[in-house]
């Protein structure tokens, strides 16, 4: 059994943004069934949960004895169970797993200084002075990332684990506009955000938010 461990609350700049979201969107690309287990940071237990997410964060996927965290590692985890996110040939699983470390690596982190401004420190008194920089540097790696599309549907032929992930790291920038200010990439994000499987994965986080989950037996 696949048992995905995330907030049973956040604020609400937070919500539909939680990293669970990507986790359940690969689940539902692949079909597979999950559990949720919903924490909080005053839980009594809080403290054990450290010996399986050693930073306290979410999302942890524990597929039966396995405990995994960092959203990358179980989305590639979870892909490598089929075919609907992960080729077979191994030159493109490479390319696949590529793509998901440059979301990650590459353009969230050229994106979450910007949105952490904004979403975070909006009424500090650094914040604008310090925002110029960081919406330069996130401009720049969108233009990149466009350019890399180009005008295809995804990024390595097919849809994968690479454009799950790459999609999901455009979500939280939505509230700045940049990623609509480039048809191209707004195409792209759109492509991907338009699945079925992503939309039940949101509807599901909401309803756990929301306590009309827990999303078990899909
Ligand atoms: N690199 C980690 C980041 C996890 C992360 O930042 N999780 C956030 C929710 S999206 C969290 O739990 N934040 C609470 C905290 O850091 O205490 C991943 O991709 O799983």
């Amino acid at each position: 059994m696949l048992r995905l461990t995330t907030w049973r609350w956040v604020p609400s700049f937070a919500r539909g943004l939680v990293r669970d979201v990507r986790v359940r969107w690969a689940l539902e690309e692949l079909g597979l069934p999950y559990e949720t287990r919903l924490i909080a940071h005053g839980d009594a237990d809080f403290g054990g949960y450290f010996s399986q997410q050693p930073f306290g964060q979410v999302p942890v996927l524990e597929d039966g004895d396995l405990v995994l965290f960092e959203s990358g590692a179980i989305v590639l985890h979870l892909a490598g169970k089929g075919t609907a996110l992960m080729p077979e040939d191994p030159a493109d699983r490479a390319r696949v797993m590529t793509g998901v470390l440059a979301a990650l690596n590459t353009v969230e982190t050229a994106i979450v200084p910007l949105v952490e401004i904004d979403l975070f420190y909006a009424d500090q008194p650094w914040a604008e002075q310090r925002r110029p920089d960081a919406e330069a540097q996130a401009r720049k790696r969108l233009a990149e990332l466009s350019s890399w599309i180009g005008g295809r549907d995804y990024l390595l032929g097919a849809f994968s684990a690479a454009d799950l992930m790459m999609a999901s790291v455009l979500r939280p920038l939505q509230h700045s506009g940049l990623v609509e200010a480039d048809p191209n990439l707004c195409r792209y994000r759109d492509r991907c955000l338009s699945r079925p499987a992503f939309e039940r994965a949101l509807a599901d986080h909401y309803a756990d938010l929301d306590g009309t989950g827990p999303s078990q037996g899909r």
